[in-house]
Protein backbone atom coordinates (compact mmCIF):
# COMPACT_ATOMS: atom_id res chain seq x y z
CA UNK A 1 0.00 0.00 0.00
CA UNK A 2 1.57 3.57 -0.51
CA UNK A 3 3.19 5.32 2.26
CA UNK A 4 2.31 8.84 2.91
CA UNK A 5 3.59 11.67 5.27
CA UNK A 6 0.98 14.20 6.58
CA UNK A 7 1.96 17.24 8.77
CA UNK A 8 0.02 18.05 11.93
CA UNK A 9 0.18 21.46 12.75
CA UNK A 10 -1.89 24.24 15.39
CA UNK A 11 -1.94 27.13 18.04
CA UNK A 12 -5.35 26.73 19.60
CA UNK A 13 -7.28 24.57 22.59
CA UNK A 14 -5.57 21.22 23.63
CA UNK A 15 -3.56 20.98 20.38
CA UNK A 16 -2.24 17.37 21.94
CA UNK A 17 -5.71 15.96 22.80
CA UNK A 18 -6.99 16.96 18.98
CA UNK A 19 -3.63 15.52 17.40
CA UNK A 20 -4.61 12.19 19.53
CA UNK A 21 -8.29 12.14 18.18
CA UNK A 22 -7.81 13.14 14.40
CA UNK A 23 -4.82 10.16 14.36
CA UNK A 24 -7.20 8.12 16.23
CA UNK A 25 -9.97 9.18 13.75
CA UNK A 26 -7.88 8.39 10.64
CA UNK A 27 -6.85 5.18 12.11
CA UNK A 28 -10.19 3.76 12.00
CA UNK A 29 -11.00 4.41 8.42
CA UNK A 30 -10.93 1.31 6.44
CA UNK A 31 -8.27 2.38 4.01
CA UNK A 32 -6.00 4.30 6.54
CA UNK A 33 -2.89 3.03 8.85
CA UNK A 34 -0.95 5.35 10.79
CA UNK A 35 2.01 2.81 10.98
CA UNK A 36 4.21 6.14 13.37
CA UNK A 37 4.26 9.53 14.94
CA UNK A 38 6.97 11.97 15.63
CA UNK A 39 7.39 13.65 18.70
CA UNK A 40 4.83 17.12 19.15
CA UNK A 41 7.58 19.99 18.68
CA UNK A 42 6.67 23.44 20.17
CA UNK A 43 7.29 26.32 17.42
CA UNK A 44 7.37 29.82 17.40
CA UNK A 45 4.54 31.10 15.44
CA UNK A 46 5.10 32.27 11.53
CA UNK A 47 3.62 34.94 10.04
CA UNK A 48 1.41 37.63 12.26
CA UNK A 49 -1.89 36.63 12.20
CA UNK A 50 -1.12 35.09 16.21
CA UNK A 51 0.99 35.26 18.25
CA UNK A 52 0.19 32.02 19.86
CA UNK A 53 2.83 29.29 19.98
CA UNK A 54 2.02 26.21 17.53
CA UNK A 55 2.56 22.58 18.07
CA UNK A 56 3.87 20.48 15.30
CA UNK A 57 4.25 16.98 14.04
CA UNK A 58 4.41 14.46 11.59
CA UNK A 59 2.79 11.03 10.79
CA UNK A 60 3.47 8.09 8.31
CA UNK A 61 0.15 6.76 6.79
CA UNK A 62 -0.41 3.34 4.97
CA UNK A 63 -3.23 4.01 2.57
CA UNK A 64 -5.45 2.76 -0.45
CA UNK A 65 -7.02 5.83 -1.03
CA UNK A 66 -5.98 7.84 -3.78
CA UNK A 67 -3.96 11.11 -2.81
CA UNK A 68 -7.29 12.96 -3.73
CA UNK A 69 -9.34 11.19 -1.55
CA UNK A 70 -6.93 11.08 1.39
CA UNK A 71 -6.93 15.20 1.06
CA UNK A 72 -10.32 15.42 1.40
CA UNK A 73 -10.60 12.63 4.56
CA UNK A 74 -7.96 15.63 6.08
CA UNK A 75 -9.82 18.29 5.14
CA UNK A 76 -13.06 16.57 6.58
CA UNK A 77 -11.18 15.92 9.70
CA UNK A 78 -10.08 19.70 9.88
CA UNK A 79 -13.87 21.06 9.35
CA UNK A 80 -14.78 19.14 12.41
CA UNK A 81 -12.35 21.08 14.45
CA UNK A 82 -13.23 23.67 12.31
CA UNK A 83 -17.08 24.06 13.91
CA UNK A 84 -15.89 23.08 17.23
CA UNK A 85 -13.56 25.95 16.87
CA UNK A 86 -15.99 28.38 16.55
CA UNK A 87 -17.59 27.73 19.56
CA UNK A 88 -15.03 27.23 22.32
CA UNK A 89 -11.63 27.79 20.26
CA UNK A 90 -9.49 30.41 18.43
CA UNK A 91 -8.15 30.65 15.10
CA UNK A 92 -6.32 27.63 14.19
CA UNK A 93 -6.66 24.32 16.00
CA UNK A 94 -5.85 21.64 13.29
CA UNK A 95 -3.94 21.93 10.22
CA UNK A 96 -3.43 18.46 8.24
CA UNK A 97 -1.30 18.97 5.11
CA UNK A 98 -0.12 16.04 2.86
CA UNK A 99 3.32 15.71 2.44
CA UNK A 100 4.28 13.12 0.62
CA UNK A 101 2.77 10.32 -1.11
CA UNK A 102 4.54 7.32 -2.36
CA UNK A 103 7.11 9.09 -4.61
CA UNK A 104 4.53 10.82 -6.49
CA UNK A 105 4.59 13.98 -8.45
CA UNK A 106 1.08 15.54 -8.32
CA UNK A 107 0.33 19.21 -9.60
CA UNK A 108 -3.76 20.28 -9.82
CA UNK A 109 -5.63 22.97 -8.68
CA UNK A 110 -6.87 21.10 -5.44
CA UNK A 111 -3.38 19.39 -4.24
CA UNK A 112 0.08 20.32 -4.89
CA UNK A 113 2.46 16.68 -3.88
CA UNK A 114 5.52 16.78 -2.22
CA UNK A 115 3.94 19.70 -0.38
CA UNK A 116 5.40 22.92 -1.54
CA UNK A 117 6.98 24.07 1.91
CA UNK A 118 7.58 20.98 3.04
CA UNK A 119 11.20 20.89 1.98
CA UNK A 120 12.35 23.93 3.32
CA UNK A 121 10.05 24.40 6.85
CA UNK A 122 11.66 23.92 10.12
CA UNK A 123 8.59 22.92 11.41
CA UNK A 124 7.83 20.52 8.89
CA UNK A 125 10.97 19.13 8.22
CA UNK A 126 11.89 18.92 12.31
CA UNK A 127 9.46 16.16 12.88
CA UNK A 128 9.70 14.36 9.85
CA UNK A 129 13.26 13.97 9.36
CA UNK A 130 12.26 12.08 12.87
CA UNK A 131 9.79 9.44 10.79
CA UNK A 132 11.49 9.54 7.35
CA UNK A 133 14.64 10.48 7.31
CA UNK A 134 15.70 8.50 4.58
CA UNK A 135 12.72 8.99 2.61
CA UNK A 136 13.97 10.61 -0.83
CA UNK A 137 12.12 13.92 -1.44
CA UNK A 138 10.64 13.19 -5.46
CA UNK A 139 11.30 16.21 -6.88
CA UNK A 140 14.58 17.49 -4.96
CA UNK A 141 15.80 13.74 -5.24
CA UNK A 142 17.77 13.93 -1.28
CA UNK A 143 16.64 12.51 1.67
CA UNK A 144 14.31 14.11 4.29
CA UNK A 145 17.41 14.70 6.73
CA UNK A 146 20.06 16.06 3.84
CA UNK A 147 17.08 18.60 3.20
CA UNK A 148 17.09 19.51 7.08
CA UNK A 149 20.83 19.64 7.22
CA UNK A 150 21.39 21.53 4.76
CA UNK A 151 19.29 24.40 6.36
CA UNK A 152 21.85 24.24 10.06
CA UNK A 153 24.76 25.11 7.37
CA UNK A 154 25.98 28.35 8.68
CA UNK A 155 25.89 31.13 7.46
CA UNK A 156 22.70 30.74 6.09
CA UNK A 157 22.96 31.68 1.96
CA UNK A 158 19.86 33.54 0.48
CA UNK A 159 19.93 33.85 -3.25
CA UNK A 160 17.29 36.20 -4.71
CA UNK A 161 17.08 35.74 -8.87
CA UNK A 162 14.64 36.96 -11.42
CA UNK A 163 14.01 40.76 -10.10
CA UNK A 164 15.95 43.75 -11.54
CA UNK A 165 19.10 44.63 -9.72
CA UNK A 166 17.64 47.72 -7.94
CA UNK A 167 14.75 45.98 -6.51
CA UNK A 168 16.96 43.21 -5.53
CA UNK A 169 19.32 45.87 -3.96
CA UNK A 170 16.80 47.39 -2.19
CA UNK A 171 14.98 44.38 -1.03
CA UNK A 172 18.69 42.81 0.08
CA UNK A 173 19.26 45.93 2.26
CA UNK A 174 15.38 45.43 3.63
CA UNK A 175 16.23 41.88 4.97
CA UNK A 176 19.79 42.28 5.85
CA UNK A 177 18.20 44.72 8.80
CA UNK A 178 16.16 42.72 10.01
CA UNK A 179 18.15 39.09 9.35
CA UNK A 180 22.11 40.32 10.17
CA UNK A 181 23.38 36.56 10.45
CA UNK A 182 22.17 35.86 6.74
CA UNK A 183 24.48 36.13 3.73
CA UNK A 184 22.31 37.89 1.36
CA UNK A 185 22.98 37.61 -2.67
CA UNK A 186 21.77 38.52 -6.25
CA UNK A 187 21.88 35.40 -8.10
CA UNK A 188 22.27 37.68 -11.48
CA UNK A 189 25.21 39.99 -9.60
CA UNK A 190 26.93 37.15 -8.11
CA UNK A 191 30.68 36.44 -8.48
CA UNK A 192 30.84 33.04 -10.36
CA UNK A 193 34.07 32.18 -9.09
CA UNK A 194 32.80 32.37 -5.63
CA UNK A 195 29.39 30.14 -6.64
CA UNK A 196 31.21 27.59 -7.45
CA UNK A 197 32.26 26.37 -4.25
CA UNK A 198 29.14 27.80 -2.15
CA UNK A 199 25.73 26.75 -2.49
CA UNK A 200 23.29 28.87 -2.12
CA UNK A 201 20.53 27.78 1.31
CA UNK A 202 18.02 28.82 -0.71
CA UNK A 203 17.34 31.00 -3.82
CA UNK A 204 14.34 32.96 -4.19
CA UNK A 205 13.23 33.10 -7.43
CA UNK A 206 10.75 36.22 -7.84
CA UNK A 207 10.88 36.63 -11.40
CA UNK A 208 8.15 37.10 -14.39
CA UNK A 209 8.01 34.46 -17.95
CA UNK A 210 9.75 38.01 -18.94
CA UNK A 211 12.46 37.56 -16.64
CA UNK A 212 16.26 37.32 -17.77
CA UNK A 213 16.54 34.37 -15.39
CA UNK A 214 14.50 31.50 -15.88
CA UNK A 215 13.27 29.67 -12.99
CA UNK A 216 13.94 26.07 -14.73
CA UNK A 217 17.47 27.94 -15.05
CA UNK A 218 18.44 27.75 -11.17
CA UNK A 219 19.71 24.48 -9.66
CA UNK A 220 16.98 22.32 -8.81
CA UNK A 221 17.74 22.22 -5.19
CA UNK A 222 17.88 25.50 -3.37
CA UNK A 223 15.24 27.10 -6.04
CA UNK A 224 12.03 28.11 -4.99
CA UNK A 225 9.43 29.83 -6.67
CA UNK A 226 7.93 32.83 -4.95
CA UNK A 227 6.72 34.48 -7.69
CA UNK A 228 3.14 35.36 -6.56
CA UNK A 229 5.31 36.45 -3.41
CA UNK A 230 6.79 39.66 -5.67
CA UNK A 231 6.24 43.06 -4.01
CA UNK A 232 5.61 41.48 -0.53
CA UNK A 233 8.37 41.88 1.17
CA UNK A 234 6.38 39.96 4.25
CA UNK A 235 6.22 36.71 2.74
CA UNK A 236 9.55 36.76 1.64
CA UNK A 237 10.17 37.16 5.09
CA UNK A 238 7.84 34.91 6.34
CA UNK A 239 10.10 31.70 4.22
CA UNK A 240 12.86 32.63 5.47
CA UNK A 241 11.58 32.58 8.79
CA UNK A 242 10.30 29.57 8.61
CA UNK A 243 13.61 28.10 7.24
CA UNK A 244 15.90 29.91 9.60
CA UNK A 245 14.68 27.99 12.98
CA UNK A 246 11.59 26.70 14.97
CA UNK A 247 11.91 28.84 18.51
N1 LIG B 1 -3.54 22.10 -1.03
C1 LIG B 1 -2.75 21.89 -2.11
N2 LIG B 1 -1.84 20.96 -1.86
C2 LIG B 1 -2.05 20.54 -0.59
C3 LIG B 1 -1.39 19.56 0.22
N3 LIG B 1 -0.34 18.84 -0.23
N4 LIG B 1 -1.85 19.39 1.49
C4 LIG B 1 -4.61 23.09 -1.00
C5 LIG B 1 -2.90 20.14 1.96
N5 LIG B 1 -3.56 21.08 1.22
C6 LIG B 1 -3.12 21.27 -0.03
O1 LIG B 1 -4.97 24.78 2.49
C7 LIG B 1 -5.26 25.64 1.44
C8 LIG B 1 -5.44 24.85 0.16
O2 LIG B 1 -4.26 24.16 -0.14
C9 LIG B 1 -6.53 23.78 0.23
O3 LIG B 1 -7.65 24.23 -0.43
C10 LIG B 1 -5.93 22.57 -0.49
O4 LIG B 1 -6.73 22.20 -1.61
P1 LIG B 1 -5.45 25.08 3.95
O5 LIG B 1 -4.92 24.02 4.83
O6 LIG B 1 -6.91 25.31 3.93
O7 LIG B 1 -4.79 26.50 4.20
P2 LIG B 1 -3.81 26.93 5.28
O8 LIG B 1 -3.00 25.80 5.80
O9 LIG B 1 -4.54 27.78 6.24
O10 LIG B 1 -2.96 27.92 4.41
P3 LIG B 1 -1.52 27.80 4.04
O11 LIG B 1 -1.17 28.88 3.09
O12 LIG B 1 -1.18 26.40 3.65
O13 LIG B 1 -0.89 28.15 5.41
P4 LIG B 1 0.54 27.85 5.77
O14 LIG B 1 1.47 28.68 4.96
O15 LIG B 1 0.75 26.39 5.79
O16 LIG B 1 0.58 28.47 7.17
N6 LIG B 1 3.82 28.51 12.25
C11 LIG B 1 4.26 27.43 12.90
N7 LIG B 1 5.23 27.52 13.83
N8 LIG B 1 3.69 26.20 12.66
C12 LIG B 1 2.69 26.03 11.72
O17 LIG B 1 2.21 24.92 11.55
N9 LIG B 1 1.29 27.09 10.05
C13 LIG B 1 0.90 28.13 9.35
C14 LIG B 1 -0.03 27.93 8.25
C15 LIG B 1 1.43 29.48 9.63
N10 LIG B 1 2.46 29.50 10.65
C16 LIG B 1 2.84 28.41 11.31
C17 LIG B 1 2.25 27.17 11.00
MG1 LIG C 1 -3.03 23.30 5.45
Amino acid sequence: MPDCYIALGGNQGSVRETFARALEHLNLHPEISVIQTSTWIETAPVGDQTSDPFLNGAAQLSTSLSPESLLLELQQLEAEWGRIRKVRWGARPLDLDLLLYDQRIISTDDLIVPHPACWYRRFVLDPLAEIAADVIHPEKQITIQELRQRLLVTPFRFVLAGLPPEETNSLIENLQQRYPEVLFSSWELQDSTESAFQEPTLIAWLGSPMSSTKFEDLPLIPRLNLSEYQGDTERIVHVLQSALDFQ
